[in-house]
């Protein structure tokens, strides 16, 4: 059995119509289900419905041979029991550095209102820039406007959320998308299933139905 961890939410939303395009149709939509471990239409396939967070600490440990998650995730937790074989090009968005309109650049020792801390630091550390980071788990768009960070590091997509809280991209940290990861010890001991399954997957993403080749 091949077990896929999945994120739910929107990346689950983008990916299981391209599983099912790969021939690996989710036998419930994760969206309507309470089941978390989710048979497929492909034989020896199961998918597991995760936090996002949670998908590569699966994979890490072997819970899960493979995973579908942000890159933003991937970038927040880099394992080293992971590979990461395909970009899927799905629930595109960019990390980005966001201030309020009309801010003066931040000053020498920004503080910065984010979820994601370690990527944060590294992208200011590579300026030579020491930044106070502030943790915050959701809403980061509020902090400016309320004196609790100077700028934050946030998700964008269409800017809607930014324009609506008085912010302003300042600068792009890292450009996002759902990945395809793999444990590296599945993928030696079950070569065969698992770089099968990547390919499969890998022609989907190119535009290719499962039984067309
Ligand atoms: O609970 P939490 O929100 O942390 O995560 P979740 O489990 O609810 O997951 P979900 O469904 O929110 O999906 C999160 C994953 O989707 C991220 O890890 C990204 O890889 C991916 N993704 C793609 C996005 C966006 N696009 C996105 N736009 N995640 C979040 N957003 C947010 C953005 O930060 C903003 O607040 O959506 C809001 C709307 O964006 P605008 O720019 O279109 O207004
Ligand atoms: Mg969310």
């Amino acid at each position: 059995m091949l077990t896929v961890a999945l994120s739910k939410g929107r990346i689950s939303h983008e990916a299981t119509p391209l599983l099912a395009r790969a021939g690996i149709a989710l036998d419930e939509d994760p969206a309507g289900s309470r089941r978390l471990c989710i048979p497929t239409s492909l034989d020896g396939v199961r998918v597991l419905v995760l936090r996002a967070q949670d998908v590569p600490t699966f994979v890490e440990h072997g819970a899960a041979d493979l995973g579908i998650t942000g890159k933003d995730v991937l970038l927040e937790h880099p394992g080293a029991g992971l590979y990461e074989p395909l970009d899927l090009g799905i629930a595109r968005c960019r990390l980005v550095l966001a201030v309020r309109t009309g801010a003066e650049p931040p000053g020498s020792r920004p503080r910065v209102a984010t979820k994601y801390v370690e990527t944060t630091r590294r992208f200011f550390a590579g300026k030579g820039v020491q930044a106070e980071i502030i943790r915050l788990y959701g809403s980061m768009e509020i902090a400016p406007a309320v004196g609790l960070a100077d700028c934050i590091v946030d998700l964008v997509d269409t800017g809607a959320t930014l324009a609506a809280n008085g912010l302003v991209v300042r600068e792009e940290v890292a450009a996002i998308s759902a990945r395809l990861i793999v444990n590296k010890a599945a993928m030696k001991l079950s070569h065969g299933r698992v770089s099968a399954l990547v390919e499969r997957i890998g022609r989907a993403v190119a535009g290719e139905d499962a039984g067309c080749s």
